[in-house]
């Protein structure tokens, strides 16, 4: 029998880390070993969704004003409890809360992270068995240990992220997630139920050849947007050829594919969100984060998205990110 000696799983790949990190505590590895065990339970739900009637709506609408469906809703509360049970976060902040959450416990106020998180994005593709993922974010708190956490902790600048990362439930379960040493993908092994290192150091690829964007708004996009777009479906030299449109309306799935193939993602202004759609705190930071360390790039059209200081918990964003030269053509042209 041949034994695979180099699977390495994401609680043993941590504690690899932490030797080279003497000062380090452990407790942000904790935090994502409770990201994880959250990630596997909504894994379970996601796959059985049909069978388990879990699919449609709640008949609720959320803080956004969108329908609330009833894995958005699973996926928060396992999110929540596996968090707060861990004791390693102060709180966390969810496309699914219209507040903030301070877990409010002695042992949760003891900790120097709050979390950020969109428990089940894209989800309108649950029905339709499309991947759909959970984006995290992780911040060491501004606010003094051993009080409740505050919405400050919550609207800090990208550029603050301790860690960032993303689950995507598709044909295989993934757990990627970025912190300042790298960005490392791990796939669950069912047999094993846990995540091992499949992608170790995760580096986008400086230059792709696939843009994701929704070209049924495109009438609402403004020139500079719809240039670009021009200019990928009309690349002349011989060499490149037109890029290739790939959109799910899963953002995680399509981030996901362009940061390992190298592409750019645009969600751009439009008439009926003119801001942009996507919320920058828990969906736009944690991914620029993740590509700013895989050497990507993430803007809204004029800014790094890391440099913007939130005004608000659900604060919506124009948001443009991919391969670091794709988003340089984009810029100039
Ligand atoms: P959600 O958080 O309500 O799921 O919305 C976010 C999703 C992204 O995953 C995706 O990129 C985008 O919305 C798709 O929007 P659209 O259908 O307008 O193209
Ligand atoms: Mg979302």
């Amino acid at each position: 029998m041949k034994i695979n000696r180099s699977i390495l799983t994401l609680e043993e790949f941590r504690k690899q880390e932490l030797r080279f990190l003497p000062q380090a505590t452990g407790e942000l590895s904790n935090l994502l070993r409770d990201i994880a065990l959250a990630a596997k339970r909504v894994n379970v739900e996601v796959n059985r969704a049909g069978l388990a009637d879990l699919l449609g709506e709640t008949g609720k609408i959320n803080v956004q004003g969108e329908g609330v469906r009833q894995l958005d809703e699973w996926a928060n509360a396992a999110f929540m409890t596996a968090l707060q049970r861990g004791v390693s976060c102060a709180g966390i902040a969810s496309e699914e809360l219209e507040d903030f959450l301070s877990f409010d416990e002695e042992i949760c106020n003891q900790s120097k992270y709050v979390v950020v998180l969109d428990p089940l994005d894209g989800s309108s593709n649950i029905d339709v068995n499309i991947s759909i993922g959970t984006i995290f974010g992780v911040y060491r708190r501004t606010t003094e240990k051993g009080s409740p956490c505050q919405l400050t902790d919550f609207l800090q600048k990208g550029s603050h992220l301790v860690a960032a990362g993303y689950i995507i439930y598709g044909p295989s379960t993934m757990l990627v997630y970025a912190t300042r040493r790298g960005v490392h993908g791990f796939t669950l092994d069912p047999s094993m139920g846990e995540f091992t290192l499949s992608h170790p150091d995760i580096q986008c690829p400086p230059k792709g050849r696939i843009y994701s964007v929704n070209q049924g708004n495109e009438a609402g996009y403004n020139e500079q947007v719809n240039r670009f777009i021009r200019g990928c479906q009309q690349k002349s030299s011989q060499e490149e050829g037109p890029y290739s449109l790939r959109y799910t309306g899963s953002m995680v799935a399509d981030l996901h594919r362009n940061l390992l193939k190298g592409g750019i993602f645009l969600y751009p202004a439009i008439p009926s969100f003119p801001n942009g759609k996507l919320r920058l705190v828990y969906e736009c930071n944690p991914f620029a984060f993740i590509l700013e360390m895989a050497r990507g790039r993430a803007t809204d059209g004029f800014n790094n998205i890391l440099d913007l200081t939130p005004g608000c918990l659900h604060q919506r964003v124009a948001f443009f990110a991919g391969s670091r030269e794709m988003m340089n053509s984009f810029a100039k042209n």
